[in-house]
């Protein structure tokens, strides 16, 4: 009932009052980004909807054509979807695709390609996962690498029972080795099925240690889920919560995951992202969600254990476009993509992406004279990390560290003088180092743990 409640309690309530948020167009006349990853050579690296996979620097605008995908193929909501790099992009220089292509019907896989930075371009597509049924409509598809292991979120590609038939690799969130290899403690170590019950996830991310997910619903309940191993997520027996008398038996029968929050009527939920920076502090702690129907950004606000959702307000200043994705720079701003375009006449390439940014909030840029009064050592840094500040006092002083997707890990106070942080939590690979004095960045930094 509380859930009920607060979906419609919460469903007009507006973000109005943040007199520092801007908006600014970085890039224009694309064809559906499909999704936004934040690089870590400070570039968005995006994905188009018709193949292409491009990268921009926001600050200069300017835009690179890496990839043309010729294998891929547009049907109404298919094309080319999702994408991550991998944790470790500057020394293996790995990012991951899925697409849908033809091959005895509409089909979907994931790829790798590999960036070659002297030619600028992706190369050696090596197929991890493919044959995964494709539709018009329903087909995922969200990636994310979490642990290094990479999860896939894929779709009922129009025939819903499947969701509900585990050996099936469709209606799923799939998990597999960053090589195409099954991780041997999946449900089934023969099989990519990690959680079923699922209808169409397009938004996936890893945050405080649970995985979350966006889900459409049909004309009722689209869903926000924290995912779990081994678990079944209802479709299409349960739609949003176990409120009926055939879902309660179901839902009891099977041992179903409700969504932690749903939406009717339906807001077309698309790409989220977790938001921790204090360059917005009333969006800190919350996930950001994308909406192509309600076209307006989702400020999804966590409790204190981040398992439920305390309030569910909505970003007004991007009103008008179909929101498709996001991504969030280490330095606290905030990128989404519109939708816009239509396959086909007077639509083709009406998308952008879209900065929103406090220009009060100091940047990067302007801290670099600062960032000579930090230290960190070693660099690369095994389980214990020096950080040595000559700036500022105790009780100002504090750090976060963040993937390189701006995904927080872990944060704390620190001290001015030597400080020497445990990271023996952090798995291998690269990450930003942030400190502040109070709510000021002054330094940023990234650093290898190997
Ligand atoms: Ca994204
Ligand atoms: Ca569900
Ligand atoms: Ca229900």
């Amino acid at each position: 009932m509380k859930k009920l409640l607060l979906c419609l309690l919460a469903s007009l309530t507006v973000y109005s009052s943040k007199a520092q948020m801007t908006t600014r167009v970085v890039a224009d006349s694309l064809f559906i980004p499909w999704e936004l990853v934040y690089g870590p050579d400070n570039h968005i690296w995006f994905t188009q909807k018709n193949g292409y996979i491009c990268r921009l620097n926001p600050s200069t605008q300017k835009l690179d054509t890496l990839y043309h995908e010729s294998d891929c193929v547009i049907q109404n909501e298919g094309g080319m979807l999702g994408m991550v790099l991998h944790p470790d992009f500057n020394n293996t220089h790995f990012l991951y695709v899925a697409y849908n292509y033809i091959d005895n019907g509409y089909k979907e896989r994931i790829v790798r390609y590999t960036h070659y930075s002297s030619s600028d371009t992706l190369a050696n597509p090596t197929t991890l996962l493919d044959n995964i049924n494709a539709a018009n409509i329903h087909n995922g598809c969200r990636l994310a690498i979490i642990n290094n292991q990479l999860y896939i979120t894929t779709g009922d590609a129009s025939s819903p029972s499947v969701a509900q038939n585990v050996p099936s690799i469709n209606g799923k969130t799939l998990r597999i080795n960053l090589d195409g290899t099954i991780p041997t403690d999946n449900p089934d170590p023969s099989s990519p099925v990690w959680s079923w019950g699922h209808r169409n996830a397009q938004g996936i991310v890893y945050a405080n240690g649970k995985i979350y997910s966006s889900e459409h619903g049909p004309n009722n309940d689209d869903e926000f889920n924290i995912l779990e191993k081994g678990r079944n997520f209802g479709w299409p027996d349960v739609e949003g919560y176990c409120n009926t008398t055939s879902e309660m038996t179901f839902c009891n029968d099977s041992n179903v995951v409700e969504p932690i929050l749903a939406w009717t009527p339906t807001i077309a939920v698309s790409g989220i992202d977790y938001y921790n920076h204090p360059m917005f502090p009333n969006l800190q702690g919350c996930i950001l969600m994308t909406t192509l129907k309600n076209r307006n950004l989702h400020i999804l606000k966590l409790n204190s254990t981040f398992d439920d959702v305390v309030s569910d307000d909505t970003l007004l200043l991007v009103n008008g476009d179909r929101l498709r994705d996001i991504c969030i720079d280490p330095d606290g701003r905030i990128y989404i993509s519109t939708s816009n375009s239509t396959s086909s006449g007077s639509g083709f390439k009406r998308d952008k992406i879209i900065e929103i940014y406090d220009p009060s909030y100091i940047s990067v840029g302007q801290i670099n004279e600062q960032n000579t009064k930090v230290n960190i050592y070693p660099n690369p840094a095994g389980n214990m990390l020096n950080v040595a500040i000559q700036v500022g006092n105790n009780e100002s002083l504090s750090y976060i560290i963040t993937a390189l997707s701006g995904q927080l890990l872990t944060q704390g106070h620190i001290n001015r003088g030597t400080n020497m942080l445990d990271i023996s939590m952090l798995s291998n690979g690269s990450y930003h180092l942030q400190i502040y004095i109070d709510k000021k960045v002054i330094y940023t930094g990234n650093f290898l743990k190997q």
